[in-house]
């Protein structure tokens, strides 16, 4: 019986001779506790009721505690029975995504699939550990909004392939995305905007000509904190300040500078309308951060900080004065000295801030973890300024960008980035280790990106997601990489993985007639 391959490639597979058939009832003796998902999932991917058992008797699934292994490595033998060696719960979760490849592409399938004959499990033993300790994939669901069931189901693809973060980019100038009730207006009015940018070509931009919005409560994000909690993921939320804020000026329209009257944006780009660095603004997003803080459990809650033209405040005689006031000699300081009092208010909930890369600056304390999203270069640049730094680089992580050139793709913008480039990326070249070295600070992992601009449904995101997440999954945990190996595995098994779980993904020839998109080439002059 052959082995499956598996995604990502593990450290280590020895192949053995023989199989083990999944017994009727699955009897499992666990050193670490097995909690209500893993039990489930067994269930589910094996297709067998799990019975506990009592420690010291025989049991057809064992799972060993080992504190030697890494936090996330685990050893799977499959023989003629199941043995899982993990030092903690993450380990034990890897484990048991790969046990269910094991399984087959049936074991993707949301419902029990009919066998003909009791599932087999080839004999094999794998050893494993992850390259980057951090793994994330940051979604977009302010661009536009992703409901829950829909946001459970990606955090549960993700999770699949062993990531172990996601980053929700919850507000931005075109919808705010997290109901905080002392400030009801931010989803009243935040979380709608009049109509959508479809796509922009030498004639303009073509608009959708219907409303968009959307928001999570309070108790969504808690369920989905708890459904990610669940499967090894942790959820970081990201309130996006002092751009990319055009959402909260509209709801509050004295967080802007001189309280402008402005609407939720119907475009994309960078916006000049930006936050006024007062003092009510301020004490504003603290209570918006400690809403934030009693919903998410994350160590990283982000700021943002991105992207922030400096003509609005460089047009104000009070923003003006108050850089003065604190000794710049120009406004611009105040981006690092604005996200700074925030950093400080989340450290003192013992909790780290998290910011782009452009939020480095002399004034932004190096407590805060960097997502550096220009080249590899801007992650040696915030190592050597002292700040732990996620590889985030938009060259090669940015999913919104097109597979390739060709008309048939359906992107509406974007530059290229194709699964192969994705996969083969050298996010770790010599100057990086070398900042790494000599500054003192780590770098954290890696993330890949998904902006949704352009991704408006359910179906784009799964076409733009996959399988180059499961190319970056690869890539953020797999240390011997081989790219045309990569290719031999998704096409002999894990397309029809995705397949089962129901993910529309592109297929590798190209986009299916359904899946291209004329009408947006036609706007975008392609
Ligand atoms: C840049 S990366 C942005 C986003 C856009 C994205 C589109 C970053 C921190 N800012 O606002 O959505 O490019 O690819």
């Amino acid at each position: 019986m052959t082995v499956p391959g598996l995604v990502p490639k593990p450290t280590t597979i020895h192949h053995r001779a023989g199989t083990t058939t999944v017994p009727e009832v699955i009897s499992v003796c666990a050193d670490l506790p097995l909690t209500r998902w893993s039990t489930r999932a067994l269930e589910d991917w094996l297709g067998a009721p799990v019975r506990a058992v009592p420690a010291g008797t025989p049991a057809w699934f064992r799972v060993a505690r080992s504190d030697d292994l890494p936090e996330g490595a685990y050893r799977l033998l499959v023989d003629d029975a199941v043995v899982l060696t993990a030092s903690s719960a993450a380990g034990v979760i890897n484990a048991l995504h790969t046990l269910r490849q094991l399984a087959g592409p049936e074991a993707f399938a949301p419902a029990p699939m009919p066998r003909a004959e009791p599932l087999r499990l080839a004999s094999v033993l794998v050893e494993d550990e992850p390259r980057f300790a951090f793994r994330g994939v940051h979604l977009d669901v302010a661009r536009h909004f992703v409901p829950k069931a829909e946001l459970l189901r990606f955090i549960d693809n993700a999770a699949a392939h062993k990531l172990n973060a996601v980053h929700l980019h919850l507000t931005d100038d075109q919808g705010w995305r997290i109901e905080i009730p002392a400030f009801g207006r931010l989803t009243s009015t935040g979380g709608w905007r009049a109509d959508t940018t479809i796509a922009s070509g030498p004639a303009g931009p073509r608009l959708k000509g219907r409303p968009h919005g959307g928001f999570y409560t309070a108790n969504d994000l808690r369920e989905i904190v708890a459904f990610a909690r669940e499967r090894g993921v942790v959820v970081i939320p990201e309130i996006d300040v002092p751009g990319h804020s055009v959402a909260a000026i509209a709801a509050y329209p004295r967080l802007g500078v001189d309280a402008p009257t402005v609407d939720v944006w119907t475009g994309w780009g960078v916006h000049d309308c930006i936050l006024d660095p007062s003092d009510f603004t301020l004490n504003f997003y603290r209570q918006v951060l400690d809403t934030v803080m009693d919903i998410f459990d994350a160590p990283v809650i982000h700021l943002g900080g991105d992207e922030v033209p400096y003509d609005r405040w460089e047009g104000s005689a009070t923003v003006r004065r108050r850089a003065a006031d604190l000794g710049f000699d120009s406004v611009e300081p105040l981006h690092g000295w604005f996200l700074g009092r925030l950093v400080e208010h989340i450290a003192a909930r013992g909790r780290r801030a998290g910011v782009w890369h452009e939020a480095v600056s002399p004034s932004l304390p190096t407590t805060a973890v960097v997502n550096a999203w220009g080249g590899t270069d801007t992650v040696s640049h915030c190592l050597r300024a002292g700040y732990d730094t996620t590889i985030s680089c938009c060259s090669h992580l940015y999913l919104d960008y097109r597979e390739n050139d060709a008309p048939e793709e359906p992107s509406a913008c974007g530059p290229v980035l194709s699964t192969q480039k994705l996969y083969e990326f050298d996010a770790l070249p010599p100057a990086v280790l070398a900042a790494a070295a000599d500054g003192g600070a780590r770098v954290t992992g890696i993330q890949a990106q998904i902006w949704t601009e352009y991704l408006d449904t359910e179906e784009i995101r799964d076409y733009h997601s996959y399988p180059r997440l499961s190319a970056f999954a690869e890539l953020a945990w797999s240390t011997e990489r081989s790219y045309p190996d990569f290719l031999g595995r998704l096409r002999g098994d894990h397309l029809a993985r995705l397949a089962a779980a129901g993910i529309a993904y592109r297929p590798l020839e190209g986009p299916l007639p359904w899946q291209q998109r004329p009408d947006v080439r036609a706007i975008c002059g392609r």
